[in-house]
């Protein structure tokens, strides 16, 4: 038995996160191959498979490994720490196809073998429109203009004397989940819901540098926000959300500087807003009395709704959630107890319930929320299974604080019609069949 499998409470991760229909079948062959070898190495009295793993752990435990028998490596060799070899499969990927140029694409979180709420770094989701940039943190400015009693421009320095606040929040691309609007389109939850990540930001709240500029609250009812890079980032934020304090200018993630990725050395935190409003690199804000309409929010990111017209300005990340573990491309190695896990969140604050069903939403059960459950953040739920090896789907359906109700494809679809891309945050469902394979399905 591998160490994945140990650590995922026997489940099989797929060996890649990306599998075809062909290398799904793979998969199942090679758990068959498992079970055939596991009946030949145990007693014909005893259930096979719990007696292989077992006896296996047995010899295990006589046999005295190299690093038990030899001197360890000093501290520091790894002057900035890195995860274990054994976890090179744990990476952030593409999605074969889906876009045709690095510069322009989105590197997805890989949800699946995440836990708790916070994502590392090293992990985060990673979307840009020109690509990234390392930007010389001595050299980028940040320039508040437009209604404003002073025009200003700040340095880092400027910047990271002010007192600071840290918070934890949930980042989501409006896209995420986009390529599944008509039917099943992609395997596994990195690629279904994997622009998905939560950190704690750290960062001066943005209305305060407002106030130090003089900005006129009463008349400037938007801001602008615009990056430092190629793609010329620019939306336009209401200013409630500015005045409510939660948006921040941070250079702070995860206890260190944000990664060059996302948006080093400052980038907007716009809590609850879909990702794009998120402006890495950021360089300027303008205070004005009216939205901008720019190419990031009158072209991009609108919702096509069945009757051929355009929403604009959808922007709140409404309640979502998603079983991570099991997942497609996954496969469980035998019936008996799972943990199923997932995350949960919502735009509009906290989570308050999130139930799961194994019947296809037939029947459901209320799940835990572990600690700690915050405010427009990821929160992480687990719900006690017994598989019996039969058919199954799974599926979890988020509720928040003002009462929302993550919907079905079936009730999405009636108002929101098929031909979107953004903001789907539909109940999503995993199959399981008999011999323990996960796979994305759709329920209505
Ligand atoms: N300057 C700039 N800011 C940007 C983008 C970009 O391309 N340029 N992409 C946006 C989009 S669409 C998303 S979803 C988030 C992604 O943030 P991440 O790469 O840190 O995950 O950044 C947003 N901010
Ligand atoms: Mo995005």
């Amino acid at each position: 038995m591998s160490h994945d499998d140990v650590r995922a409470g026997r489940i099989r991760r797929a060996p890649e996160n990306f599998l075809t229909e062909a290398q799904i079948a793979e998969v199942g062959k090679g758990r068959r191959e498992f079970l055939r070898k596991a009946f030949l190495t145990a007693s014909a009295a005893v259930a096979a498979p719990a007696v292989a793993h077992a006896a296996r752990g047995e010899s295990a435990i006589l046999e005295l490994p190299p690093w038990s028998t030899s001197l360890g490596k000093p501290v520091a060799a790894n002057p900035y720490g890195m995860p274990s070899k054994y976890e090179s499969n744990l990476v952030r990927r593409e999605s074969p196809g889906l876009t045709r140029v690095g510069g322009s694409s989105v590197a997805f979180a890989p949800l699946q073998g995440l836990f708790g709420i916070i994502t590392p770094s090293g992990l985060h989701f990673e979307r840009h429109h020109q690509g990234w940039q390392d930007v010389d943190p001595g050299k980028h400015r940040l320039m508040i203009n437009g209604l404003v009693k002073k025009n200003m421009v700040f340095t880092m320095d400027d910047i990271m004397r002010l007192p600071s606040v840290s918070r934890i929040h949930f980042i989501e691309c409006g896209a995420n989940t986009g390529m599944e609007w008509g039917n099943v389109a992609v395997p596994t939850v990195q690629y279904s819901h994997g622009m998905l990540s939560c950190s704690e930001f750290t960062g001066v709240p943005l209305r305060e540098l407002l106030e130090y500029c003089g900005a006129d609250f009463k008349k400037g009812r938007y801001i602008l926000a615009e990056g430092a890079d190629g793609s010329s980032m620019t939306r336009t934020i209401p200013m409630e959300l500015v005045e409510s304090g939660e948006v921040l200018v941070a250079y702070g993630q995860n206890g260190e500087m944000l990664r060059p990725e996302n948006g080093y050395p400052l980038r907007l935190v716009v809590p609850g807003v879909q990702g794009v409003s998120w402006v890495k690199w950021l360089r300027r804000i303008e205070v004005g009395d009216m939205p901008w309409a720019t190419k990031d929010e009158a072209v991009h990111y609108i919702d096509l709704m069945p009757d051929g017209q355009h929403r604009q300005y959808t922007s709140t990340q409404e309640a979502k959630s998603v079983i991570t573990s099991p997942s497609g491309g996954q496969v469980l190695l035998d019936k008996g107890f799972y943990n199923i896990t997932g995350l949960a969140w919502s735009g509009r604050g906290k989570i308050k319930r999130v139930d799961v069903s194994t019947d296809g939403g037939i029947n459901w059960r209320t799940a835990r929320l572990e600690t700690p459950v915050l405010s427009k953040a990821l929160t992480r739920f687990n719900i006690d299974w017994n598989w019996d090896g039969k058919p199954c789907i799974l599926q979890s359906r988020a509720m928040d604080e003002t009462g929302y109700v993550q919907p079905g494809y079936g009730q999405l679809r009636a108002v929101r019609g098929k031909k979107s891309i953004y903001h789907n945050n539909a109940i999503q469902s995993w199959k399981v069949v008999e011999n323990g394979e996960v796979s994305n399905v759709q329920v209505l």
